[in-house]
């Protein structure tokens, strides 16, 4: 049963940056439920994959040199580990992934077209697909099966969950491993990130919601890796149940555990967050509030999680002068639903700024290195994570 734990108001598509400000941008309720039977958490309204993960889609996996270097990590640990035959991501983005193996050796699904030519120019091959049970047999037909299938925050923006694993299961071979990736609840609910709800995370998963889901399809976690990407992740190493070749780590159950004792298959949990999350919207517009009077605030990094943020507290102009990004998709473009301008990144953006609002706290290390100028220069940071506070 779908019990609803959490209302975070009128949003509009989160990466959807018009080039003016529309106050008319068109908004859905965002409201998060939590499900008593299968532990998973998801969003209420569902938008189609089409209206998401357009042709030209603003969030690029090679932005940071955070996510490059995890990428490379693993890629290199992949090959170490497991030295696929041929690989297959599913969200290859602009492949930060992928381009750290040899082209023959692997293959790229992304919907987006504008990512999807930038892997298809450097000679990747790149389906520029939906993930789908007819994509699955396309694969299947031309490359019968792959013994390694990666993916990193895609599955989770798939509203059919069981067409997603049926089409893995499709073309997984017989010792393949699955390897997915994704925000993890636990460090949601623990930071009080309330901005990792937005249309596109259609679910949030935990290793118990991961679990029942890959009951069906004969699927197990046998290895869990906990990251600091995107705020905490959970990296879960998935394969065949009759494949022994691998034994089950303890890890995969210190986890479960972890979980089971923050409370994360009771709804009562749900409800406390709620309310944290309720006094967390009005800590962050009294901060806000008081700074204004005699100070400049602006945002650092336009993130999909800002507009949950920004849309929920009601921030508009009144309280942020623009946002800075580095990504080319957004600049001289609107935080969507809100009067906010977000400009280009240069070194000096930040003279003569007072406050500085993370939108891409989860980049906090990288960010605070590259800003060490401004830090000396007495400048402030403002964050929500755990809890709003100035820094
Ligand atoms: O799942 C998703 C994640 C992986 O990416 C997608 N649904 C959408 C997107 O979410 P997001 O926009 O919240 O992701 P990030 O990775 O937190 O976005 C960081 C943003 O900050 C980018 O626009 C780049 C920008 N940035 C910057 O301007 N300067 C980032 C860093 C580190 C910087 O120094």
């Amino acid at each position: 049963m779908n019990k609803k734990f959490l209302d975070l108001g009128f949003q509009p598509l989160a990466n959807e940056y018009l080039n003016y400000y529309n106050k008319k941008q068109k908004k859905y309720n965002l409201k998060i439920f939590f499900n008593t039977k299968n532990k998973l958490v998801s969003i209420s309204e569902r938008m189609s994959s089409k209206k998401m993960f357009t042709n030209n889609y603003p969030y690029r996996s090679s932005m940071s040199k955070t996510m490059k270097s995890s990428f490379k990590n693993l890629s290199k640990t992949i090959i170490k580990k497991f030295n696929p035959y041929l690989l297959l991501e599913i969200g290859s983005n602009d492949g930060a992934l992928i381009t750290n193996f040899s082209k023959k050796k692997v293959v790229g699904i992304e919907p987006c077209l504008n990512l999807a030519k930038i892997t298809k120019k450097k000679g990747y091959t790149t389906y520029n697909e939906y993930w789908d049970f007819n994509l699955s047999k396309k694969l299947r037909n031309k490359f019968k099966a792959f013994d390694l299938i990666y993916s990193a925050n895609t599955l989770t923006h798939i509203s059919n969950l069981e067409d997603v694993f049926k089409s893995i299961d499709n073309v997984l071979s017989e010792k393949g491993i699955l390897i997915i990736e994704d925000p993890s609840l636990l460090e949601c609910i623990k930071k009080n990130s309330y901005d990792q709800f937005y249309n596109e995370h259609i679910y949030l998963f935990s290793a118990l919601s991961v679990r029942n889901l890959l009951e069906k399809f004969s699927l197990e976690i046998f290895d869990i890796k906990n990251l600091e990407t995107h705020g905490g992740s959970l990296r879960y190493y998935i394969k065949r149940k009759e494949n022994k070749n691998f034994k089950i780590s303890s890890r995969v159950n210190m986890q479960i555990q972890k979980e089971l004792r923050y409370g994360l298959n009771k709804y009562l949990t749900y409800k406390k967050f709620s309310k944290r999350v309720q006094n967390s919207k009005r800590l962050l517009l009294k901060i806000l509030k008081k700074l204004k009077k005699n100070s400049k605030i602006i945002g650092y990094g336009a993130t999909a999680k800002a507009t949950t943020i920004l849309n929920y507290c009601r921030i508009d102009n009144n309280y942020i002068d623009f946002f800075v990004d580095t990504t080319p998709e957004k600049i001289n473009k609107f935080m969507p639903g809100k009067n906010i301008k977000i400009i280009k990144y240069n070194k000096k953006v930040l003279n003569k700024i007072d406050y500085v609002f993370l939108g891409a706290w989860n980049f906090k290390r990288e960010i605070l290195k590259k800003e060490r100028k401004y830090i000396k220069n007495g400048g402030k940071f403002i964050t929500h994570v755990p809890f709003p506070k100035i820094f």
